[in-house]
């Protein structure tokens, strides 16, 4: 009798707790559990023929691009409206006399409205142009360094109890409170510029239904298509990009756009909606970034879409716990890079992120990287830890947890320097 009420125990609690998975809400960390998928193949067309070369690519790249659209970040308008910046700031003894820094103001004005959005720009002092790291940051442009001629920013910004924000508001406590993860002086040193901007100028980070930040230029009502907070973001960079594009400080042709974390999977977004990135670089991507969303491994579909309801479209949410049925994955996303240069980069501590589907996101990317440029992706096994493998694409598992960290930098412009310089 016993036995008995043991088992039907065991067997109830299998049942939830495999409910509880189907639902997404158990986090699977264990590789035996990994299902069986099979990933789209990015060379082959949606009417089932295949690519032959590279000319039938361009075709096969915007098949996929509107997939991406329509079914995960959401479509992004055609910028129409006026560019207007001017300087708010300028220090050419920054870095203690080693660089120029700048903040400048850049207005997008559409018809009747406005959104601004403050960049912070580092130049080594160099008499010609220069390449340069283009990258939103998470607290405002006066967590980058510590130096205090950096406005603090008056954007809405997250709360974080750490840091004693609990109403939005961003404070002069903060200053150089991000600043590991930009090694401004690494980057100078190495002869790159350094953009960035506070990602809440561009969409502020919460849920409310499309409608605050660059979504306001617009105003339309929104559909199962329309842009996540992460496609807002990207289109932003674009729109930095434009600008950087006229001053003439700046090498336009050898701009390298890198994220952390959300901004990593924005990083990866921009790069594949605008040629113009001559590169591009994601940290710790993960979901929704560069690893394989079929793999159902650490964040999932369904989880991301619950937590953060405003950063993919509408559509996105048909995938969840139903990874099976998206049409594209996203080592696609890295094959609408190709050729350009993409470097995807993970930490060993971040199972979160999924390391291995982000490796594997790169291996399966290889095939249009071979095709375009003659030479594939170097491995097929996942590398060691600080061990990068680096072709046209590049990747690397460090160790410790989800950050951007002095060993990330030094790999990026390592890369950046076989591929840009
Ligand atoms: C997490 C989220 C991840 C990642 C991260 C971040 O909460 O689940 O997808 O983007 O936030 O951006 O810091």
């Amino acid at each position: 009798m016993k036995n008995k009420s043991l088992l039907i125990f065991i067997l109830l609690l299998s049942a939830s707790l495999s409910s509880l998975y189907a639902q997404g809400f158990v986090v699977n960390y264990d590789e035996s559990k990994v299902p069986e998928y099979t990933l789209p193949d990015p060379l082959i067309f949606n009417n089932g023929t295949k690519v032959r070369n590279k000319k039938q690519w361009e075709k096969r790249r915007s098949e996929i691009l509107k997939i991406f659209e329509n079914e995960v970040y959401g479509v992004a308008p055609e910028w129409d409206g006026e560019i207007i910046s001017s300087e708010l700031s300028s220090d050419i003894n920054a870095l203690n006399g080693g660089a120029v820094r700048k903040e400048i103001k850049i207005t997008l004005k559409r018809e009747d409205k406005e959104q601004d959005m403050i960049m912070l720009l580092y130049l080594p002092k160099s008499s010609g142009p220069v390449p340069l790291f283009l990258g939103y940051n998470f607290g405002g442009n006066h967590t980058v360094t510590s130096e205090p001629g950096i406005a603090v920013t008056n954007s809405w910004v997250r709360n974080n109890k750490e840091a004693n924000i609990l109403d939005n508001k961003a404070k002069e406590s903060e200053r150089g409170r991000d600043a590991s993860s930009w090694q401004v002086k690494e980057i100078i040193s190495r002869g790159y510029g350094l953009a960035t901007i506070y990602y809440g100028d561009v969409d502020p980070d919460f849920d409310d239904g499309f409608k605050n930040g660059v979504h306001g230029l617009y105003g339309s009502d929104p559909d199962n298509t329309s842009w996540g907070s992460i496609a807002a973001w990207a289109w932003g960079l674009s729109r930095a990009m434009d600008y950087l594009e006229k001053i003439p400080a700046v090498d336009s042709k050898k701009v390298v756009v890198m994220g952390h974390s959300r901004l990593g999977k924005t990083a990866l977004w921009a790069g594949a909606t605008d040629k113009r990135f001559a590169a591009v670089i994601s940290n710790n991507s993960g979901c929704g970034g560069a690893a394989l969303s079929k793999r159902v491994f650490g964040e999932t579909v369904g989880s991301i879409n619950r937590s953060f309801p405003h950063w993919f479209c509408e559509n996105f949410n048909k995938y969840n716990e139903r990874e099976d049925l998206l049409p594209v994955d996203q080592h696609q996303l890295l094959a609408l890079i190709a050729p350009r240069p993409v470097y995807v980069a993970s930490a060993e501590e971040d199972q979160w992120a999924d390391p291995k589907g982000e490796f594997l996101s790169c291996v399966a990317a290889s095939p249009v990287y071979k095709l375009l440029t003659g030479k594939g992706f170097p491995a097929i096994q996942m590398p060691a830890v600080n061990s990068p493998v680096v072709s046209k694409i590049g990747y690397h598992i460090r160790t410790g947890v989800h950050d951007v960290t002095l060993y990330d930098w030094q790999q990026y412009l390592n890369f950046a320097n076989l591929h840009l310089r």
